[in-house]
């Protein structure tokens, strides 16, 4: 996994759109008052902010800042009965069976201007609709694949094991459950790799509150979908859409004091990239140098052999040692030379793990 990937979904008319907006810092996507504003997909690339990098091209005199990237998709409402056409039907979904998670904006806020499809605000409810149609759109799909496996197995005995993979999923898919909760073999996983479950994605709900329900945080709309949420063991990111949108407007130091005199650390958009990477199990490693400072994704619990191949292959392949220095002695010893000579610069070999936050100088031949 090179970029990370997260497809939007939801109701109609939910707040999808001014997320996806206000995450790529433009108005790329149209938003409006009514359902079905969105018909094509909109994806759009996201800097993962990460105040780290500023320092330590500070520290370096970086010429170039290149932050870690993260890809957002943002498609049609669903409505109950997508799948069998409802709506704008569920073909759409196609265009989030790639990305790695799902976000999932659930309404909130109370505002009578703004349309809800199903005439009154309870997100439990909507959330149990998007997530029947998410499931039948991979019963759909599991049971297309079926048949044609069925016909190819007849004289393939080696398509079996997929086979039966695809009947235990789609027993499963028909009890009405999402295939992330369903116990599978490693074999299981491997025969059903290529097959793109949406529901087996983790997913992240994003809670779109109103302006004063975001700084109280005492809604009991927000807290219905916590608890539903922690049954499931998915995170909630609560935001308010129309704030998010208005800061992405104000420069970087405007929007800090604006959320400072609202009594807020962070924009919602952080919080969401931040818990996007955890979900996903991923850290970052960062480079450094006259030339550009860099930040790197990995999955946690990848070595530095591994960390290097993100990098260039040649690093990789070329391996001798990576000598770490975490950021923080970065910032106390005010560089990599500062740090060297205190004695915090640690040889690693290519078995190292390596941790959220190393600043790493590869060495290969
Ligand atoms: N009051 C209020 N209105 C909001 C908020 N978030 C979104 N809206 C409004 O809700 C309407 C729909 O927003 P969109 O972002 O277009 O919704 P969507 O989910 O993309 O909708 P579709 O593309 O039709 O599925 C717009 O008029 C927004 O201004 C919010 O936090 N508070
Ligand atoms: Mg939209």
């Amino acid at each position: 996994m090179t970029q990370l990937s997260c497809g939007i979904v939801g109701l109609p008319n939910v707040g999808k759109s001014t997320l996806f907006n206000a995450l790529l810092k433009k108005k790329q996507a149209g938003a409006a008052n009514f359902p079905f504003c969105t018909i094509d997909p909109n994806v759009g690339i996201v800097d993962v902010p990460d105040p780290r990098l500023e320092t330590l091209s500070g520290i370096s005199k970086s010429k170039k800042l290149l932050p870690a990237t993260m890809t957002f998709v943002d498609i049609a409402g669903l409505v109950k009965g997508a799948s069998k056409g409802e709506g704008l039907g569920n073909q759409f979904l196609a265009n989030i069976r790639e990305t790695d998670a799902i976000v999932h904006v659930v309404r909130c806020f109370e505002d009578d201007e703004v349309i809800h499809v199903e005439g009154k605000i309870d997100p439990i409810s909507d959330i149990e609709v998007i997530n029947l149609e998410l499931i039948l759109a991979d019963l759909q799909m599991t049971e297309n694949s079926l048949q044609k496996i069925e016909r190819q197995a007849k004289g393939k005995k080696d398509l079996i094991p997929v086979l039966n993979a695809l009947k235990k999923v789609s027993e499963h898919l028909n009890q009405s459950l999402p295939v992330r909760a369903l116990e599978l073999t490693d074999e299981e996983k491997e025969h059903l790799t290529p097959y793109q479950f949406i529901t087996a994605k983790r997913v992240i709900y994003a809670a779109n509150l109103s302006e004063e329900e975001i700084l109280s945080l005492d809604s009991p709309h927000y807290k219905t979908v916590c608890d539903y949420a922690q049954k499931e063991g998915s995170q909630v990111i609560p935001f308010c859409a129309k704030l998010e949108e208005e800061l992405v407007q104000l420069d970087e130091q405007e929007a800090q004091e604006y959320l400072e005199t609202l009594g807020l650390k962070e924009p919602g958009l952080n919080r969401l990239i931040k818990v996007g990477f955890e979900t996903l199990g991923l850290i970052t490693f960062l480079t450094t140098g006259e030339q550009e400072t860099r930040a790197w994704t990995i999955p946690s619990g990848a070595t530095a052999q591994e960390a290097a191949g993100k990098i260039h292959t040649d690093i990789q392949k070329g391996f001798i040692r990576a000598e770490v220095v975490t950021f923080d002695d970065m910032v106390t010893y005010s560089g990599r030379v500062g740090a060297k000579e205190a004695g915090k610069a640690r040889s690693e070999g290519k078995d190292y793990i390596v941790q959220d936050g190393d600043v790493i100088l590869f060495f290969h031949n």
